[in-house]
């Protein structure tokens, strides 16, 4: 049984004990069926085949592409080299136009190929970049638009490709968290040119380390398959410049396994997401984001906004509650790209175009969900919000006497290297 939190007294931060006892994740990986993925194991080990497009792999990306109903899946090692892949796969160079509130990895894979990100503002509601800031954007440099489509929501898709066919550009969908998720009737991964998908640990679907990148162009996926095996077009003969962007058996031995389970996933996705919401109704300045009108959505992040202006804490405090706890909701994407290196410095004015991000990178909470939460756990969460959200006045003034002069910070991991 979790500890009842009651009182201001009996929060961790102030010396009760953790609602859990070993910390709850945002990212805590889906296993599905272990027996099944050791067989698999057993299998590529028997084999001795255990890389460079077995036949894993190849039941992985014609599984995937039967899923998402498009022509072509081309896996990689994980999402940020296949983005790197498909943005030199499409020629893109000069300028590409993406949103700054997302996951670093969608501007580095950029700049690592010395393209310029340019950084678009976001709908403060659905927080994807919005396509009426992208025009003013475009330069005689500009060769391309990066949309993501942040939480599972697809970007407006007409909108932009409208945009790229209008000026020439090409059209790439960071699609890493939209596994699964569908516009109307069509499903994320034939969507622009290309799109890009993770299948990191933290996924819903995973494959440890994986991604891949889908597309109807028969052309582009065939450059895509010699880029990410340094351009080898027989045993001894290169054809093309490349990398190494392949997934291994094993990878894919997880994906297969994971695809299995993926009804399940979503299922307790789904349900979780509904408790979230259950829970945290109707609290002044909170809003748990939904995705009713997404069709086919994967619900793999449970999103929270708290608007420090009218609820009874600040994102940050109430983050700083939660890790105490062993609660570790995490401040995605905050601060944005562009308030980080290189492009902090590369482009110092990008905050002035970019109030939507700013608003919404200062409200953001992700909550712990997947198969490694359940609905105590939710209940238990719920439960620590209400009551500290209701306490807010007093949890500021115990936190002011108990630590003067500290600001409040929530813990994070920090590397000091001297990259001088
Ligand atoms: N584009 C977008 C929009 C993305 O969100 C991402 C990745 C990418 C591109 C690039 O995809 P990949 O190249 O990774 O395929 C995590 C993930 O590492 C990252 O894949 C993901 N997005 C991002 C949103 O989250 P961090 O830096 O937050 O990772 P970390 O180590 O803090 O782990 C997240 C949480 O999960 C922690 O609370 C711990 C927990 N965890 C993690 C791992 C690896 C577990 O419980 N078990 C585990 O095995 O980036």
């Amino acid at each position: 049984m979790s500890p009842l939190k009651e009182r201001v007294e009996d929060l961790a931060l102030f010396g009760g004990p953790p609602a859990f006892p070993s910390q709850k994740h945002v990212g805590s990986p889906n296993i599905g069926d272990r027996r099944r993925l050791l067989q698999r194991m057993e299998d590529i080990l028997d084999r001795r085949w255990l890389t460079n497009g077995g036949p894993y792999v190849q039941e992985f990306e014609t599984r995937v592409a039967g899923l998402l109903g498009v022509k072509h899946c081309v896996a990689m090692c994980n999402a940020t080299v296949g983005l790197e892949i498909a943005i030199r796969a499409l020629g893109m160079t000069g300028e590409v136009i993406l949103p700054s509130f997302t996951f670093v990895a969608t501007a580095h894979a950029l700049q690592w190929q010395r393209i310029r990100p340019v950084f678009c503002d976001v709908d403060p509601l659905t927080h994807l970049i919005d396509p009426a800031k992208i025009e003013a954007l475009i330069t005689p440099e500009t060769t391309g638009i990066l949309g993501v489509h942040l939480w599972g929501r697809p970007c407006d898709t007409q909108a932009i490709e409208a945009i790229a066919r209008r000026r020439g550009l090409k059209v790439l969908y960071d699609a890493a968290h939209a596994f699964g998720c569908g516009r109307g009737a069509r499903k994320v991964g034939g969507f622009g040119d290309a799109e890009a998908f993770s299948f990191h640990a933290t996924k819903f679907v995973n494959t440890f380390e994986g991604g891949a990148i889908t597309t109807n162009d028969d052309d582009l996926a065939a450059r895509l398959r010699l880029m990410k095996n340094f351009g080898f077009v027989g045993y001894d003969d290169v054809g093309y410049i490349g990398t190494n962007g392949k997934m291994t058996e094993i990878a894919a031995a997880m994906g297969l396994t994971s695809l299995e389970s993926l009804s399940q996933f979503v299922a307790v996705n789904r349900r979780n997401h509904r408790l979230y919401r259950e829970s945290l109704a109707g609290l002044p300045g909170i809003r748990l984001l939904d995705f009713d009108d997404v069709a086919d959505h994967n619900f793999q992040y449970v999103v929270l906004e708290v608007d420090g202006g009218k609820a009874a804490l600040h994102r940050d405090e109430l983050a700083q509650v939660l890790w105490s706890e062993n609660i570790v909701a995490r401040r995605y994407f905050f601060p944005g790209c562009h308030r980080m290196e290189p492009y902090r410095s590369l482009d110092p004015g990008a905050a002035e175009r970019l109030p939507a991000t700013t608003e919404v990178a200062a409200r953001v909470l992700s909550l712990p969900t997947n198969t490694g939460v359940d609905p105590h756990d939710i209940e238990v969460i719920g439960r620590v919000v209400r009551m500290a959200l209701s306490q807010g006045e007093r949890i500021r003034r115990r936190l002011a006497e108990t630590t003067p002069k500290t600001p409040i910070v929530v813990p994070h991991r920090k590397i000091e290297v001297d990259l001088a």
